[in-house]
């Protein structure tokens, strides 16, 4: 009986003393010790009665026994829920009440924050970012023997919530199959080896840093080198030791905006992945010209991992996500109909395979708009296929957002706007940033006889939505802009404020 993703993507490297991931400015921990951690925490996840399928929601700061949770899920049998850490104690509310986690991980500051709305019958443990807390105070006491659970390819590994058009939060289903499938994938088309070393400095609460990165890694027996965040001195300061980086666009125009990033300083480098948002022609121009290297874009979504990717080998073209990942079929359809279109033509696109996710969480209706009976899932982007073969992203259908490589979901900032009493109604958009790719920028009707003052909105903000959604700045209009169908035309918003500093 095996354990369908622990034992290929972990299991194997039992007894190594090959390095997995060394903490920024720490010593390597090999795979065997990263086992025994993974071990010590799944007989404490055992202990307090967690069965197969419960859910474990985690919001922890970046460490390696934040990491190591996710291995002692896999053993375990246990959905992995990882959660951003800027989220409010207003929105963890909404993912707790849905997911209904058995055990719930946070750091100690927010430990109090949380008793009060964690799920009947759940247990809370605490980890800090040093590794300090309940959670490792148990684990130090636990056995560093563990047989994982015999899963198959359709169990579950992860809960991944995705924000949603409507504003509500989806919890994407992922398998053990989702998950291994895209990792093999993945490390074979990339070429990771065990003499890969990795520079980490995504988040591990989504699929690019936690997936995408990890899993890689894992996958090919490569280490990691683990930063808590991206911090372009440090970033500078260990590339010589790495020879990979994944990032969002964000990091790569952050390291061009820096004179020590030169060619000398990235000779040794083997690959530079990017994703998440799109990374702009020129960015990967200016990439070229500084380093001589080109960076490999790839295209996915939470609900689907990996999907598209430029060639190793082969030309890696500017503004295109490449090709279908062996395994994946693409199409483009008409957005309206839903019937496909000849290559060339603009449609949204759609991905069949392995790595396409089971549903959302408890939500059926929702996972019928977006999961056709032919396994066919509808994106939400819109895209088109040259005749080389190659994907390019040319816009979102859905009303989106993404900054730094976070999604913000418009409709969940407009919710909270709408219902402050000095507010008659609100819009929402994403304006070009030079760091971010895009900022958010709220546009806001006053309710009548009041004067909101935009700093009193922003303020009134803070507890409700993590920082990153926040608006950069708030306008106030006397009306919105709408179509003759009534629908509030942001485009016109964005053509007028596009020259706002957001
Ligand atoms: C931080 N802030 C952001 C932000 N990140 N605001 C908007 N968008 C973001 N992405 C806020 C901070 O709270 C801070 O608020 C202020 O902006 C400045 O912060 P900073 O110090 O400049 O940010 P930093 O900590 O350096 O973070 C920036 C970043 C980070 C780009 C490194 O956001 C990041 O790691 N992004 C990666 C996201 C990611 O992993 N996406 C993958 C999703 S999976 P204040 O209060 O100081 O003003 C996916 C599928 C796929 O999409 O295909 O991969
Ligand atoms: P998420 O819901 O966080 O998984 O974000 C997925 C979305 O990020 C996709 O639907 C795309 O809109 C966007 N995305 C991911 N990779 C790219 C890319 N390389 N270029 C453009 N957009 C991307």
């Amino acid at each position: 009986m095996t354990n369908h993703l622990f034992d290929p993507l972990f299991g194997r490297h039992a007894g190594s003393t090959a390095p997995f991931v060394t903490p920024k400015g720490g010593a390597p921990l090999s795979y065997a010790a990263f086992l025994d951690l993974s071990a010590r925490m799944a007989h404490v996840f055992d202990g307090l009665g967690l069965k197969k399928g419960d859910r474990v929601a985690v919001q922890v700061g970046k460490s390696v026994p934040a990491l190591a949770i996710y291995a002692a899920c896999l053993r375990s049998g246990l959905v992995l829920l990882p959660l951003n850490t800027a989220y409010t104690v207003a929105e963890l509310e909404y993912f707790l009440g849905d997911a209904e986690p058995g055990l719930v991980v946070c750091d100690p500051a927010k430990a109090d924050g949380l008793q009060p709305i964690l799920p009947e019958g759940a247990t809370l443990l605490t980890l800090d970012a040093t590794g300090a807390g309940t959670l490792m105070e148990a684990a130090d006491k636990a056995p560093a023997d563990h047989a994982p659970l015999p899963c198959g390819p359709d169990d579950l590994a992860a809960i991944l919530y995705t924000s949603g058009t409507t504003g509500r939060s989806k919890g994407a289903m992922l398998t053990h199959d989702n998950l291994l499938s895209n990792a093999r994938t993945l490390a074979e088309l990339w070429r990771f080896t065990a003499d890969d070393v990795l520079l980490h400095a995504l988040p591990i609460f989504h699929t690019h840093g936690l997936f995408v990165a990890v899993n890689v890694c894992a996958m090919a027996g490569a280490s990691m080198l683990f930063h808590p965040g991206f911090d372009l001195d440090a970033m500078l300061a260990d590339l010589p030791q790495a020879n990979t980086l994944m990032g969002v666009p964000t990091f790569y125009t952050r390291l061009l905006s820096d004179a020590r990033f030169t060619r000398d300083a990235t000779a040794h480098m083997r690959l530079f992945v990017s994703g998440s948002a799109p990374l702009l022609a020129e960015t990967h121009e200016q990439f070229e010209a500084r380093t001589g290297h080109r960076i490999l874009e790839r295209y996915g979504m939470t609900e689907t991992n990996m999907n598209v990717s430029n060639p190793y080998e082969g030309e890696r073209r500017a503004g295109t996500v490449g090709f279908p990942l062996t395994g994946v079929d693409l199409r483009i359809t008409d957005p309206t109909s839903g019937d496909p279109l000849p290559d060339g033509e603009i449609g949204m696109i759609e991905v069949r395979g392995p790595n396409v996710f089971k549903g959302y969480w408890r939500m059926p209706e929702k996972t019928a708009e977006e999961l056709r009976g032919n396994g066919f899932f509808i994106t939400g982007d819109l895209g088109r296929v040259d005749e080389d073969g190659y994907v390019s992203i040319v816009g979102r259908q859905k009303d989106l957002i993404i900054s730094g490589g976070y999604n913000i979901y418009p409709k969940e900032i407009e919710v909270v706007l709408d219902e402050m009493p000095e507010v008659l109604e609100s819009a929402v958009i994403g304006l070009p940033h030079a760091d971010f790719g895009e900022a958010v920028l709220a546009v806001v009707v006053p309710a009548p006889n009041t004067s909101p003052d935009p700093d009193a909105l922003l303020e009134a903000l803070r507890p409700q939505l993590a920082r990153f959604k926040h608006p950069r700045a708030i306008r106030i209009v006397d009306a919105l802009p709408r179509n003759t169908m009534g629908k509030v035309q942001k485009n016109v918003l964005r053509e007028a404020f596009a020259t706002t500093p957001a």
